[in-house]
């Protein structure tokens, strides 16, 4: 997959060239800025940029998950999400989707990262193992550190995809066998965004390569380094279930016809008012659902430790109720001044919020329950 004659094309070139009309070409721009979380009125200025801009190389590399996050991307319900992106747009080298193997895959990637040193985005999915110096994880003969540090050398900024390269994932689950740390835990000289989420929306995903490409910036960040336009909200704040929850309407069972009936499901578990993700808003399959949706509480799949937050059919507070006031950001502010620069606010960060909320929740919930009897 050499990508030395494809580099100088800008984004619309490669989507005509792959047999597109400029219709599709807006349509996919407008969706995309929706997406993106912006104003109708910069679809002229994310086309324009589509139009003329060369587009980015990314390096996508894989370590410890189970490439959910891939299959996400390639699930994407619009056709030029996927073609886009995988054929046309950047990926230069990811080892579950490109067509070649071997050493051919590992000299394309060489050849890409030498070529647009200092300009590529990398793309990580998966956790890094650690322990007894990496070998838990090893490609190639090389373990995943040497490969990431490698990687990570030449790159402009680097993304993490996933719960697994953004926070450490499920096989970081305590008693964490191979010592599986998260990308930041690595690199420190490199800009990161986290895209968390196990795995992540699709647009998600590539909302965040294009607004790299349209501005030639990072998207705004939380304090926990994740895209604001997409984890600015709990899944509370945009689920559907939620006028079900203000009026106190609780399924009390999976199979109860009140789960089916859209009930709120916090007694079931619901991590919904202590994550933030896009899921209410923007879905899979074209926002046809996500977990909730599916009848299947939130497991906070796109916060720090979500793994180590089980049982997650039982609910974590005697009574729902959250107020949809504070953010991340707000959270985040409040604990950096205490700890600030450790990498451990990022955990704090979460915990004081998963607290302070708690307690909203039930106040919030006494009242729901008291406004319900009365
Ligand atoms: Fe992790 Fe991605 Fe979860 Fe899986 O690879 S975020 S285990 S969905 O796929 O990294
Ligand atoms: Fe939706 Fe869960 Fe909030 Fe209920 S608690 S409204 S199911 S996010
Ligand atoms: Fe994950 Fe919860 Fe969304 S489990 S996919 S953050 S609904």
């Amino acid at each position: 997959m050499s990508n030395s004659s494809k580099k100088m094309k800008t984004y619309y070139e490669s989507i005509i060239e792959k047999g597109y009309s400029r219709r599709d070409f807006i349509k996919f721009t407008t969706y995309m800025t929706a997406f993106m979380g912006f104003e109708a009125s910069m679809i002229g200025q994310v086309t324009k940029a589509m139009e003329t801009k060369k587009r980015i190389p990314v390096i996508w590399v894989h370590f410890q998950e189970c490439t959910g996050c891939s299959e996400s991307f390639i699930r994407s319900d619009h056709p030029l999400v996927a073609d886009l992106i995988l054929d046309h747009i950047s990926l230069d080298y990811t080892e579950t989707l490109m067509a070649a193997s071997g050493h051919n895959a590992e000299e394309a990637k060489q050849e890409s990262m030498k070529e647009n040193y200092g300009n590529y985005i990398l793309v990580v999915e998966g956790a890094i193992p650690m322990k007894d110096d990496g070998v838990y994880c090893s490609i190639g003969g090389r373990t995943a550190i040497d490969i990431l540090k490698e990687s990570a050398a030449g790159a402009a900024a680097i993304l993490t995809f996933g719960s697994c390269s953004s926070w450490g994932g499920v096989q970081a689950a305590h008693p964490n066998p191979t010592g599986s740390v998260p990308v930041d835990a690595i690199i420190k000289d490199k800009p990161i965004i986290r895209v968390p989420g196990c795995p992540p929306i699709a647009e998600v995903m590539t909302g965040v390569v294009m607004h790299y490409a349209t501005f030639g910036r990072l998207p705004e960040l939380d304090s926990l380094g994740r895209p604001k336009q997409f984890y600015g909200k709990r899944v509370h704040d945009t689920c559907y279930r939620r006028p079900n929850f203000d009026a106190g309407l609780y399924a009390e069972s999976f199979d109860s016809q009140e789960a089916k009936d859209g009930y709120c499901l916090y007694k079931l578990g619901c991590r919904g008012p202590v994550s933030y993700n896009a899921c209410g808003s923007m879905g899979w399959n074209n926002g046809v659902s996500f977990p909730i949706k599916s009848g299947y509480p939130c497991i906070g799949c796109s916060e720090p430790d979500f793994w180590d937050n089980s049982p997650f059919t039982e609910r974590l507070m005697n009574i729902p109720g959250i107020g949809i006031e504070s953010s991340a950001d707000t959270i985040g502010k409040v604990t950096v001044g205490v700890a600030a620069g450790a990498a451990v606010v990022h955990a704090l960060a979460t915990n004081i919020a998963k607290k302070k909320e708690l307690r909203e929740a039930e106040e919030c919930g006494e009242e729901n329950e008291r406004n319900i009897k009365a």
